[in-house]
């Protein structure tokens, strides 16, 4: 039950079909960093960290494994029975860098799971469904183009839909909501991602010319502030996506009403048993969110999707996962994939899914 051995590797994800185009930045590969905890019983578990390159927040793949070369020799020895306990230890060793320190929360939990039998789901409170829905992000584009993928999407099954825009001329930004409401209506509902990209004025305009258009506003200015600035000016709710870069920001961003709703990622927030803190925060006000990450591949998606699992329903907008942007899996035995826009809950025990061995070739360090 001790940590025998920490191995980490790392993957290259290229972006299938060209680049991940969003406000302030487009990406053609993303570098994700995965961490294999051995213990003195013999089991593996694994967590992932992923950013989507350097620009989208302020994390990037060698940061995440400067931060680890910190803290992994101290986890040496430890025991991996509590979540916290090893929080606690990690916070010891460095300060911050939740993104991380995620990697290592991951894996404890699948460890603690492996050896109780239990999928993640079950640690995280219980599952309340055994599949959840995910949502289609489309990125920058032309509004034609744009509108054409959504409806294919939505013929796909997905049941919401995210529309990156920003960073270019806002008319094209308005054509592409309008377009994509024209081709969709309500057989989906909306997101249109700023990815902080938006002006205050840029963002009160756009919200005005799609008046009548039902959909969320995420994240469309950079700081907290400019956000909040926002608040009773426009007609479309607002969600905040980046500047939830921890759980003193949520808890800020809910008590002073600045956000109607999330979306989370689950390493920006130090992993799993974080969001669970801000999945029970929003469910004391109601407030719907989502369950993401920025990038990665199967490890990085079987945690969203447990945590998904339990969130109510009723207030849950979606797990995305990167599959619909990445080739392959990790594990092609028991893969994490959408199905009908849906994603169903790992039922064994852990996250439910095992990198195949040699997947990322020899490791880059081993502590
Ligand atoms: C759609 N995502 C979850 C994937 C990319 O990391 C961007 C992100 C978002 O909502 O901003
Ligand atoms: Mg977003």
């Amino acid at each position: 039950m001790r940590i025998n051995r920490i191995n980490v590797y790392t993957v290259q994800l290229p972006t299938k079909g060209g680049a991940y185009k969003m406000a302030s930045t487009e990406v053609h590969s993303l570098d994700s960093t995965l961490v294999e905890v051995v213990t003195d019983d013999g089991i593996t578990g694994w967590g992932e960290t992923c950013p989507v390159g350097p620009v989208y927040q302020p994390h990037h793949a060698l940061g995440a494994r400067a931060a680890i070369a910190e803290i992994a020799p101290g986890l040496i020895g430890e025991s991996t029975q509590s979540p916290r306990l090893l929080a606690k230890r990690m916070d010891e060793r460095l300060n911050g860098h939740n993104y991380a320190k995620a990697a290592f929360d991951i894996a404890c939990l699948d460890l603690i799971g492996q050896r109780l039998g239990v999928p993640v789901s079950t640690l995280l409170g219980g599952a309340l469904t055994d599949r959840v829905p995910s949502y289609y992000s489309l990125i920058v584009g032309s509004p034609d183009e744009t509108a054409r993928i959504a409806a294919d999407k939505v013929k796909a099954g997905y049941p919401r839909l995210q529309i990156k825009i920003g960073g270019r001329n806002l008319e094209k930004d308005a054509a592409t909501v309008h377009k994509v409401w024209e081709a969709v209506g309500l057989k989906a509902s909306i997101a249109v991602d700023g990815n902080r990209g938006l002006s205050v004025p840029s963002a009160l305009h756009l919200d005005r010319l799609c008046q009548n258009i039902p959909f969320v506003f995420e994240q469309p200015c950079n700081s907290m502030e400019e956000n909040a600035t926002l608040r009773g000016r426009l007609t479309h709710p607002i969600y905040l996506d980046e500047s939830t870069e921890d759980l003193n920001a949520v808890l800020r961003a809910i008590s002073s009403g600045i956000a109607d709703g999330f979306g989370f990622k689950v390493t920006r927030l130090g992993g799993l048993t974080k969001m669970m803190t801000a999945r029970d925060m929003c469910s004391i006000r109601s407030l719907p969110h989502t369950c993401d990450d920025a990038w990665g591949g199967d490890v990085i998606a079987a945690a969203c999707v447990h945590l998904a699992a339990t969130v109510d329903p009723r207030r849950f907008d979606g797990a995305w996962i990167a599959q619909e942007y990445i080739e392959g899996h990790y594990d092609n035995t028991n893969p994490v994939v959408i199905e009908n826009g849906h994603i169903a809950v790992p039922q064994r025990p852990g996250l439910g899914v095992k990198p195949e061995a040699g997947v990322f070739g020899v490791p880059v360090a081993s502590y």
